[in-house]
């Protein structure tokens, strides 16, 4: 069996991670030396983000040389100490390739700029008059999604940042380059990769305006992306690395065939609807109470598409561009420590490999700035304008902004309850979130109930259980909207997961009589030798039925 199924992947965001060398900035040393910590946890790789050369201007998804590794996060020896010491710790690295664009700091842009025809048609430049551009895409992060160049009379296409251009991948040349760029980091040791936004890779023959959206019909999952990806990984030879694409806005059949083994693709996919269900309109930037129903039927449909069908999901609630999930589907006050253990155990037990996102597993939270000078981030640096100028106030705008940022998971990780949170030694890159003093993991380490100890059970329950690790899903209490209950079976092993979403106590349609079976995990004290016919605020309970 593929080891991914009983695997749990720690993401990494260095920037925020851990600071060496006192500059304010985390590094690879300091992801060096947090490896015992990361051990600890019982994860099995590490997914950083990019630490490639990078203009950073989006924090490193706009490389400038896949090949060499940004001085700001370290040396390329640093690099190879990090994959050699993850792997006596039995930890795989796992490298983020950002492949759907460069940055236009990249020589490649730098020679395009020059009217170089090579080079230019390893990017998506369009004939076009300086007051039109080719189509009316928008860009991800606001604007148009063209850039006209007056000295070559042509407009580029970035999806994001301006910095951000979008590769032709119709070009083989383009392909040839970006398998070297695979080869090159599987020959020095990492043990899988991440693939940025690379559902969008396979533009259309012909660029039209689209009379309802922002573009995104024609360029998501597009026309030849399966055998771009079967080519990029037959000809690289990574079939049998742990390979996950970030699918944005992507549709269930499509990661079927994404992640389908027989297909030769991917391990796994990460698709976000799940995390649009506090959207409104599906608008990231106009806020509605999250849609439980809605909720629950996305994991119903995604787990059991994908499981009749031989998909396989990454799951996961947090990454560095979503806001914390404790203060976005649990409670920052009473329940903080029980609403982070259910939504952990949640998603921890599904068919799938989770990934959990540093500082996710203490249970931080949004940072709460109400200063737009404390962002960092250019989306929400950009939104801001954006609001203001679509008439919301400042205040309407910080309000939407403290909720909906990426810079609310990009806070220096919380490790201890000193000034700078024992991330650095000198004031951080970003502000800290001010309740590090009660959220740290020294703090945590040492309180055997606390969220810390409850991940590292959970990832320990996924590798001693087959039914967890590939057992088939069945949702259970399905018509009540604030329980996600489910049910694992694996031969004559049933594992039941109960969870109670909300804050107030809910009751269950039908008793759970827990004769033989065994209490695995929960989030309250007690031992239900009773039954379970009430959920408490946000309680989690996971039971064993050996021999059903
Ligand atoms: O994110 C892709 C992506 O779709 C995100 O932009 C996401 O939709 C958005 O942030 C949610 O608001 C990937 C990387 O994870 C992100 O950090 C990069 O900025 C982006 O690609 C471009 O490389
Ligand atoms: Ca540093």
């Amino acid at each position: 069996m593929d080891d991914f199924k009983k695997s749990t992947i720690y993401q990494i965001y260095p920037k925020s991670f851990y600071d060496s060398n006192g500059d304010g900035i985390g590094d690879i040393r300091g992801i060096i030396e947090k490896l015992d910590y990361i051990k600890s946890l019982g994860v099995d790789y590490i997914w950083s983000t990019p630490v490639f050369v990078s203009p950073m201007n989006d924090n490193g998804y706009d490389v400038a040389d896949y090949l060499n590794i940004n001085p700001l996060f370290g040396t390329m020896s640093d690099v190879d100490d990090l994959i050699n010491e993850a792997d006596k710790r039995g930890i795989g690295v796992m490298m983020d390739m950002v492949f759907n664009h460069t940055s236009t700091e990249h020589e490649w842009f730098k020679k395009a700029l020059c009217g170089d025809e090579k080079y230019m048609d390893y990017y998506i430049f369009k004939d076009g008059s300086a007051d039109k551009p080719p189509t009316n895409w928008q860009s991800k992060f606001g604007g148009s999604a063209w850039e006209y160049v007056p000295k070559l009379g042509k407009w580029y296409l970035h999806l994001f940042d301006v910095t951000q251009a979008d590769l032709n991948w119709e070009n083989k040349e383009v392909r040839d380059e970006l398998k070297k760029v695979i080869k090159f980091w599987k020959d020095k040791g990492v043990r899988g990769f991440r693939f940025d936004v690379v559902n969008l890779i396979s533009k259309p023959d012909r660029f039209e305006d689209d009379s309802e959206g922002d573009g995104r019909k024609f360029y998501t999952d597009g026309p030849r992306v399966h055998e771009y990806l079967k080519e990029l990984v037959a000809d690289t030879g990574i079939e049998n690395m742990v390979t996950v694409g970030e699918m944005s806005s992507t549709s269930i059949e499509n990661c079927i065939r994404y992640s389908n083994p027989a297909e030769k693709e991917l391990s796994m996919c990460f698709n976000f609807h799940h995390l649009k269900i506090d959207y409104k309109d599906g608008n990231k930037w106009e806020i509605q109470e999250p849609d439980y129903m809605a909720l629950k039927e996305i994991f119903r449909e995604w787990q059991c598409r994908m499981q009749e069908n031989d998909g396989w999901n990454a799951v996961f609630w947090c990454n560095h561009d979503q806001p914390r999930i404790v203060s976005r589907l649990g409670s920052e006050g009473k329940y903080w420590k029980e609403s982070a253990k259910m939504l952990a155990a949640c998603i921890h037990m599904m068919r799938g490999t989770p990934y959990i996102y540093q500082g996710e597993e203490i249970g931080m939270t949004n940072p709460h700035f109400d200063d737009i000078h404390d962002y960092r981030d250019v989306e929400s640096t950009n939104y801001f304008k954006i609001l203001l100028d679509e008439g919301k106030s400042e205040d309407e705008a910080l309000e939407i902004l403290a909720a909906r940022s990426r810079d609310n998971s990009r806070t220096p990780m919380q490790w201890d309850g000193s000034a700078f949170v024992g991330f650095s030694e000198s004031e951080p890159w970003i502000k800290v979130s001010s309740n590090y003093g009660d959220i740290n993991v020294l703090r945590e380490e040492g309180d055997e109930d606390s969220v810390l100890n409850f991940y590292k059970k959970l990832i320990k329950l996924r590798k001693e259980y087959p039914a967890i690790q590939d057992g088939k899903i069945e949702f259970i209490f399905e018509s009540q909207d604030k329980v996600l209950a489910y049910k694992r079976i694996y031969e004559d092993q049933e594992i039941t997961v109960i969870n109670n979403l909300s804050e107030s106590e809910v009751e269950l349609p039908e008793e759970i009589n827990i004769q033989g079976m065994k209490l695995l995990l929960s989030n309250y004290k007690g031992d239900y030798s009773e039954g379970i016919k009430k959920l408490r605020a946000y309680e989690s309970v996971i039971l064993l039925n050996n021999k059903r």
